[in-house]
């Protein structure tokens, strides 16, 4: 959680915030020519607790649509502090994460719900 769980009120509303910080993201992205760049699509699974695959490589500098399918029954939260998101799905749906273009570099992620096997990095390059 990058949010606080200690109220109710922030645990009800935490699941706004990454869907806040994407528009937010978009606005500021929008005056900049990388804006412009073709979104990618890339897609992960969660199957047993364990992300599928667990290791993403992505092209750096250009913005990703990130679609996570939960094959599993139970809802899992999907997280990462590099990456500055948080996403809750149950069980069995779908959930889109955008990110902005990213630099070089290796962004771990997890589920934090599973956090002992459900770990895996993106990696743009
Ligand atoms: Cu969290």
């Amino acid at each position: 959680m990058l949010v606080s769980m200690t109220s109710t009120i922030n645990r009800r509303w935490s699941p706004l915030l990454p869907v806040a910080l994407a528009v937010l993201g978009f606005g500021l992205a929008a005056g900049s020519p990388r804006a412009l760049a073709a979104e990618l699509a890339v897609e992960i699974s969660i199957k047993d607790h364990k992300f599928q695959p667990a290791t993403l490589n992505v092209p750096a500098g250009t913005p990703i649509k990130l679609t996570v399918r939960n094959l599993d029954d139970t809802a899992e939260e999907f997280e990462s502090y590099e990456l500055k998101f948080e996403k809750v799905i149950a069980g069995k749906q779908t959930a889109v994460v955008r990110l902005k273009p990213l630099e070089r570099g290796t962004y771990s992620f997890f589920g934090e719900y599973h956090a002992d096997t459900a770990t895996g990095e993106l990696i743009a390059e």
